[in-house]
């Protein structure tokens, strides 16, 4: 049984909203996707949007957060406008990054979605780098990398842990364990399959593992780390178990597969946090959340079907060298 978590009816009314907008805008994008409007690869969170939405309610809106290619749930929670990130997944010119980044590479510095990134374990050293700005400006700001399991196996991992720890940089590291890295168990990967926490810990930062898959718990766990962050208490780590419940990349489900069975997800499923969440809110409520949700997500899609593409010169704009 999930522990209870005080939790207002506003809060939860609020974490319900967030979530099921996400989970809906990625159902959305799946359902487009095949269509081939949307004009680079997708790679959904459907399933661990608890993550981004748990820690981002933790965030002021001047802090900083970023993510990998899988970063649709942090853009949103973020505060990402949804017309922008949709019109990027199509390629359009009104899309966050006019339409040249796609899904993978979306970011809005406007309410602190420093940017996503494609190569596996690269957003974790950027996001120190905005650490040491935020600390070296002073004013109590944090930066926030997601990251998933696979990640820690990059070098750049360790090496940023270690300079974080040592210049007590104000940066939170949430791993979002999916047990996977694409179709490789993290249990054929690392002979301490349980031991990400401990590795943050050998190297000075403290670590911390949830894994009753509740959002509040994540949004608790956030919140006083990066309450000890501001103080200036340096980086600290926090792994989420989650599970991905459609393939790795693309829209689809892939448990015909051969690396994974329906079995395994399933418990996972019975336990999804947006139905937990909904079965907390009366329904007339729910109803008004939901309808908004879908208005929102319609007018979004509208918006990236009648955007224009760049221009033809605007491949030259923007390019450094
Ligand atoms: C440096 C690098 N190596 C390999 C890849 C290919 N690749 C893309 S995603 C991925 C798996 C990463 O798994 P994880 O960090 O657990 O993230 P998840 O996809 O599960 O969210 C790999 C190996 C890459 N993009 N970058
Ligand atoms: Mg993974």
């Amino acid at each position: 049984m999930p522990k209870a978590f005080a939790a207002s009816r506003s809060d939860i009314e609020r974490i319900y909203r967030a979530i099921r907008r996400i989970r809906r805008v990625e159902e959305v994008t799946a359902e487009i996707y095949p269509s081939d409007k949307i004009k680079s690869p997708v790679h959904l969170a459907i399933g661990q949007e608890l993550v981004s939405v748990g820690v981002c309610d933790a965030l002021r809106p001047d802090d900083v957060a970023g993510g990998s290619y899988r970063s649709h749930a942090v853009f949103l929670a973020k505060g990402g406008d949804l017309n922008a990130m949709m019109a990027e997944m199509y390629g359009k010119d009104t899309g966050c990054c006019r339409g040249k980044g796609g899904s993978m590479h979306i970011g809005d510095a406007a309410v602190g979605v420093a940017g996503s990134s494609a190569v596996v374990a690269t957003q974790i050293p950027m996001l120190a780098g905005f650490a040491l700005a935020l600390k070296r400006e002073g004013k109590g700001r944090v930066a926030v990398v997601f990251l998933g399991d696979g990640a820690t196996e990059e070098g750049c991992f360790y090496e940023t842990l270690n300079f974080a720890a040592l210049a007590k940089l104000p940066l939170l590291l949430v791993c979002e364990n999916n047990g996977y890295a694409i179709h490789e168990p993290i249990a054929k990967r690392r002979a301490r399959p349980d031991g990400l926490c401990a590795v943050a810990e050998a190297i000075g930062v403290p670590a911390r593992k949830i894994t009753d898959g509740n959002t509040f718990a994540v949004r608790d766990a956030a919140a006083a780390a990066i309450a000890r962050i501001r103080e200036g208490g340096g980086p600290e780590f926090i792994e989420v178990q989650v599970y991905r419940w459609r393939e790795h990349v693309g829209p689809n489900e892939d448990f015909d597969q051969d690396y994974r069975c329906r079995s395994e997800a399933e418990p996972w499923m019975a336990g999804d946090e947006v139905a937990r969440l909904a079965a907390l809110i009366d329904p007339a409520t729910r109803q008004r959340i939901d309808g908004e949700i879908e208005a929102e997500i319609a007018a979004a899609v509208r918006f990236a079907e009648e955007s224009p593409a760049p221009a033809p010169e605007e491949l030259y704009a923007d390019v450094f060298a």
